[in-house]
């Protein structure tokens, strides 16, 4: 891979001689060519900068230095990188698309930016990246080209001792790393995890998982797989502090239920803020969380001695994962002992959860009075 620089700050390009991009390069893996911007200004001051039209503070990069730049140095197989506070997210996934490319030249603005038509004129002749490596804002854009070519070159072939090791990274299998140690066993008195000690790979294996799913849920829940959001739902009984959550969740739910059933006549729909708390007061109501996120929900009443089961909820994107059972399985172990038997309503062009329901054992006993809704039941 070759990788062109162009910034009026080339100094800031030397750590790439040293470490492994050094090696990589003394390799052959790699080839590096920093390039002084104003190398393409004409005036005795070498100008790259004026002030913004429109107005406003700071100056603006000039576009004739760049186009000449990117000119000289950018091919038709060239992908330019546009370090800017305005682009698409730097990700591991991005780090291992652009490893892939055979020539990339990074423009590395400063001031308040470059003119906008460098990039739309680069974009005829060259594929052309705008990428943010972050939410803050730097001085400039050639930290950030160092933090993306560091990100890039340690993906290429060869460039890693041992290959192996990059698979098992953060942002590699969409976790963040577990915890790691080592000698001495204990330090300041405090001991190394005993499953590390214990040379049984499959259990240090399972517990460095848990841990990176732990520390995922705790610190990133946005890069929580659903996958694994579904592995570490914990249920617990619901408070006067979980209904605002469920009455979304029960919207958001509901609205499948509406357009299966092609009416707005369903109870839950109309239900306010106060009507679930209420029903915590009657009902035995469970809730399902995951990396702090309301994602399931079901109750259970006793009439008589039937137990009436109701709200089982999934989150819409969580569906079909087996959560749904997962809840219904549960609200019927919870169930009283004076309950001998189950019921539960749904619509009845509710398809998923009849299908649900009928292969947990329950029959559909009838329609509910002359709404779209059925009960179905099941004896304990
Ligand atoms: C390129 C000029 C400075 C930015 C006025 C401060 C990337 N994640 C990121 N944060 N900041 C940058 C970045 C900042 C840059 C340039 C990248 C060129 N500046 C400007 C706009 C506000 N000053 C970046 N990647």
């Amino acid at each position: 891979m070759k990788v062109e620089i162009l910034s009026i700050f080339p100094d800031y390009f030397a750590p790439l001689s040293l470490s492994l991009p050094g090696k990589a390069q003394e390799k052959g893996l790699l080839e590096v060519a920093v390039h002084d911007l104003r190398d393409w200004t004409h005036d005795r001051h070498r100008t790259v900068d004026d002030t913004p039209y429109g107005g406003g503070a700071g100056m603006v990069m000039k576009p004739e230095p760049w186009g000449e730049a990117l000119e000289a140095v950018a091919g038709p197989d060239s992908t330019v990188v546009v370090t800017t506070p305005s682009g698409e997210p730097f990700t591991q996934a991005l780090a291992r698309e652009l490893a892939t490319h055979k020539h990339l030249v990074f423009a590395c603005g400063r001031y308040e930016g470059i003119d906008q038509r460098v990039v739309d004129e680069a974009a005829v002749h060259h594929e052309v990246r705008e990428i943010s490596v972050g939410d803050y804002v730097l001085n400039g854009g050639e930290v950030a080209a160092l933090v993306i070519i560091e990100a890039v070159i340690r993906l290429l072939p060869g460039f890693m001792g041992n290959p192996a090791s990059l698979s098992e990274e953060s942002h590699e299998d969409g976790l963040l790393e577990y915890p790691v140690y080592t000698k001495p066993a204990t330090w300041q008195g405090r001991a190394v995890p005993e499953v590390l000690l214990s040379g049984d790979h499959g259990a240090i294996a399972a517990w460095r998982h848990e841990q990176a799913v732990r520390r995922t849920a705790a610190r990133r829940p946005d890069l929580v797989p659903a996958s694994h959001l579904v592995e570490e739902a914990e249920l617990a009984l619901a408070t006067r502090a979980d209904a605002g959550e469920i009455l979304t969740l029960q919207r958001a739910c509901w609205l499948q239920e509406v357009m299966s059933n092609e009416t707005l006549a369903i109870p839950t729909i109309h239900e306010s803020l106060a009507d679930v708390e209420a029903s915590l007061a009657s009902w035995q109501t469970y809730v399902l969380r995951s990396a702090g996120r309301l994602i399931g929900s079901v109750r259970g009443t006793l009439e008589g001695d039937v137990w009436e089961i109701g709200r089982l909820m999934v989150a819409p994107d969580l569906q079909g994962r087996g959560l749904g059972r997962r809840l219904l399985e549960h609200i019927q172990e919870v169930a009283p002992p004076q309950a001998t038997s189950y019921r539960l309503i749904t619509g009845e062009r509710s398809l998923e959860n009849l299908r649900m329901y009928k292969k947990a054992g329950f029959s559909v006993y009838g329609p509910l009075g002359d709404s779209v809704a059925v009960v179905l039941g099941k004896r304990r």
